[in-house]
C-alpha cells in the first residue's frame, strides 16, 4: 500500500515536471519564431514512461524494481522528442535550451556526431526541471531527444524492428540497420546543402 502511494507521488511529480518543461519549451520556441521568423521544429512529442517500460529497463540494467530504484537509475521517466527540419536546427535548439536560465542540463550525449552502434543517431539533453510543490522545490530529471524527422524516421521504423528485440538480431540485419541509417544522414547532410543555397537564392531575389 505504502509503495502505492509512493507510486502516485512520483506520478505526481513526473506529470508536474512534464507541464513545466512542455510550458518552459513551447515559450522559448515561441520567443525564437517571433525575433528570427523562423520555426525550426516540425514536431514535439512528449511522454511519461510508463511503470512496466521502467521495469523493464531497471532489470535491463540489473536493479530490483523498487520506486527508489526508478528514480535514482530511470533517467527518462520524463521524456520529450523535438523533432526539427534540418541538421543545423538541432544545434539551434541546444543552444537555445543551453541558453535558459530555468532548464538546467546536466548531461548531454551527441549521439549525431558519435552514433550508437546500432546507427541510432539524435542529440540527447538530461536536464533538471524545477517542480514547485506544496513542500518545496523538487528537481526532477527528464531526457530532451533531438533529432531532425529523417532521424526520426529511422528510431522509429528501428524501435519496431530491432530495439525492443530481446532475441538475437542477425549480424546482417544489424548491417542493414547501419547502412539505412548512414543513408539517412547522407539525406540529412544534402536536404540542408539544398536548403542553405536555397536561402541564398531566396535572399539575392527578395523584394524589397
Ligand atoms: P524508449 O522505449 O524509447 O523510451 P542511461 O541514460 O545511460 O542510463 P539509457 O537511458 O539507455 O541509459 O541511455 P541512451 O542509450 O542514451 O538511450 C535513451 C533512449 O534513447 C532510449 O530509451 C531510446 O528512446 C533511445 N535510443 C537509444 N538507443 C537507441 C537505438 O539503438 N534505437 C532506437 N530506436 N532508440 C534508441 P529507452 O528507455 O531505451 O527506450
Amino acid at each position: 500500500m505504502e509503495d502505492a502511494q509512493e507510486l502516485e507521488n512520483l506520478i505526481l511529480k513526473y506529470t508536474a515536471a512534464l507541464k513545466t518543461l512542455e510550458t518552459q519549451i513551447s515559450i522559448l520556441l515561441q520567443d525564437f519564431e517571433h525575433k528570427y521568423n523562423y520555426n525550426p521544429v516540425e514536431h514535439i512529442k512528449t511522454r511519461i514512461k510508463s511503470y512496466d517500460s521502467a521495469s523493464k529497463k531497471l532489470i535491463s540494467k540489473g536493479y530490483d524494481i523498487t520506486i527508489k530504484n526508478i528514480e535514482a537509475h530511470i533517467h527518462d521517466m520524463v521524456g520529450m522528442r523535438i523533432v526539427c527540419s534540418f541538421l543545423s536546427d538541432v544545434y539551434k535548439i541546444v543552444e537555445i535550451i543551453e541558453n535558459s536560465d530555468q532548464i538546467t542540463i546536466h548531461d548531454k550525449k551527441d549521439y549525431i556526431t558519435n552514433p550508437k552502434d546500432s546507427g541510432y543517431s539524435s542529440y540527447h539533453l538530461l536536464v533538471y526541471v524545477p517542480v514547485y510543490l506544496i513542500d518545496g522545490v523538487n528537481l526532477v530529471e527528464a531526457e530532451i531527444q533531438i533529432r531532425t524527422v529523417a532521424m526520426d524516421f529511422w528510431a522509429s521504423l528501428d524501435h519496431k524492428i530491432a530495439y525492443k528485440f530481446q532475441g538475437k538480431i542477425p549480424e546482417e540485419i544489424k548491417e542493414d540497420m547501419q547502412n539505412c541509417a548512414k543513408d539517412i544522414h547522407r539525406l540529412d547532410q544534402k536536404m540542408l546543402n539544398i536548403n542553405n543555397e536555397m536561402q541564398i537564392i531566396k535572399d539575392d531575389q527578395e523584394i524589397i
